[in-house]
């Protein structure tokens, strides 16, 4: 009887999605971030009911390190797309955002234009777990708001390596923004983040930065040249604009254009979500396994003893791993 009324539930809910309602997009994302085992049975039916309604999105992930004007970029660029037509979902991998139930959140009033507007949707990231439950949920937040309507996603993330990756994983361009630089080292360079890119932007290029912004721009397009890039189509430009007065936003969307267009013509753009789908798989995989040997109790005490037994030496890792794999089946 309740499980009747529950899939009715999801029932009513994906029909209200599908038209649109950001009230019934936001309870499905509730779902979806739910720890609760049965709530993710039916974010799992949900989702999957209304995959064929996802995937049409531009999906652009975006990170920079703290201050270089994320928020304030997500407002200019999401309110310029709004202005052409579009539906803006922006959504965010943070792990870290426990801080206040989330960073976009608390940062609502940096991005005053597009909370305002009605074609906007605004999510901070999940707060629960580690980095691949952060991005699981994100992920699966997208495919709901695809399913609404939403004609755009932004992923924001924090400029940490690991997040980075995750967001990578889950857009078809990733957005990379610096500052103007002192010109000495150049950001994002050590840490690997240049080869994720899609393109790179330089904020602030605006009053006195903007010869600054200029010589950093050129000292990335020297630097990107040493680089192999991503794919042989397309060559990640280096841009610069200011979030602040609005100059270069557009020309900033349409190198997204350009590279969805060159993406389409090679077939980059369809191999990319397939990896990302089945890497997607792996993942979600690995953390339910993990789930399971933690949740399970009969397993948990046996994953005890042998944890135990590997720490007094008394059995292998190697054999201790293929005993805990037998637990699982
Ligand atoms: N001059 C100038 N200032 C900007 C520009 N974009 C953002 N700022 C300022 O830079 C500061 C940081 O901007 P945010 O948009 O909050 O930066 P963020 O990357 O979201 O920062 P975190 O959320 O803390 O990681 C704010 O004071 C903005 O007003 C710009 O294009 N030009
Ligand atoms: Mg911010």
């Amino acid at each position: 009887m309740v499980e009747k009324k529950a899939s009715q539930d999801i029932n009513s809910l994906a029909r209200d999605l599908r038209a649109g309602s950001r009230a019934a997009l936001a309870r499905a994302i509730t779902l979806v971030e739910s720890r609760r085992g049965d709530h993710q049975a039916l974010a799992r039916d949900l989702v999957q009911m209304l995959l064929p309604d996802t995937g049409k999105a531009f999906r652009v992930g975006i990170t920079g390190s703290p201050g270089v004007g994320k928020s304030t970029t997500i407002d200019a660029l999401g309110t310029y797309l709004i202005g052409q037509g579009n539906k803006v979902a922006v959504l965010a991998v943070d792990p870290s955002s426990a801080r206040s139930g989330g960073s976009i959140l608390g940062d609502k009033t940096r991005m005053a234009q597009l909370s305002a507007s009605d074609h906007a949707f605004i999510r901070p990231s999940p707060t629960s777990g580690t980095l691949g439950g952060v991005a699981a949920k994100t992920r699966e937040a997208m495919l709901l708001c695809e399913a609404a309507g939403f004609d755009v996603v932004l992923v924001e993330t924090v400029g940490i390596g690991q997040s980075e990756t995750a967001v990578c994983d889950m857009t078809d361009f990733f957005l990379a923004l610096m500052l103007p630089g002192g010109g000495d080292e150049l950001q994002g360079i050590k840490k690997g983040l240049v080869e994720l890119a899609d393109m790179i932007a330089i904020n602030k290029a605006d009053g006195d930065n903007l010869k600054r912004a200029n010589v950093t721009a050129a000292d990335y397009r020297g630097a990107l040249h040493i680089l192999s890039p991503r794919s042989e189509h397309w060559h990640p430009p280096v841009e610069t604009y200011s979030a602040l007065t609005g100059d270069g936003i557009a020309k900033i969307w349409q190198k997204v254009l350009d590279h969805r267009k060159a993406m389409n013509a090679s077939g980059d753009f369809a191999a990319r979500r397939r990896e990302q789908q089945v890497k997607w798989m792996w993942s979600m995989l690995e953390q339910r396994m993990l789930a399971r040997l933690r949740s399970e109790a009969s397993v948990r005490t046996r994953v005890k003893k042998i944890e135990a037994e590997v720490a007094e030496g008394h059995l292998t890792p190697a054999l201790a791993a293929e005993q805990i794999l037998e637990l699982l089946q």
